[in-house]
């Protein structure tokens, strides 16, 4: 896993689209759905600091059926909305390599 090259974040406004298809690429079991693992390593991709206690608030906050991942476009766009409230930095400035 650590030596997996992912796709970094597109340059500039990110689009709801985008985030989804750089999101699509965690999901390892390719069940459809992020799980509060996955989501940690997208955010460790990231760098992001506290990658773990992120991941279980972004899984909180835009699980709305309560099955424990993210999935479908109401969830996913529910975790934008988080990433864009607690990693705006991230993605906007370091999102890209
Ligand atoms: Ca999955």
């Amino acid at each position: 896993m650590a030596f997996v090259r992912y796709r970094a974040l597109p340059r500039g406004e990110l689009t709801v689209e985008e985030f989804r298809a750089w999101l699509a690429q965690f999901d390892a079991d390719r069940d459809g759905r992020i799980s509060r693992e996955e989501l940690q390593h997208a955010l460790q991709s990231l760098n992001v600091w506290f990658a773990w206690w992120k991941a279980r608030g972004g899984v909180r906050a835009a699980d709305a059926n309560r099955d424990g991942g993210v999935a479908g476009e109401e969830e996913v766009a529910r975790l934008f909305a988080f990433a864009q409230r607690n990693l705006h930095a991230k993605l906007t400035q370091l999102g890209y390599y």
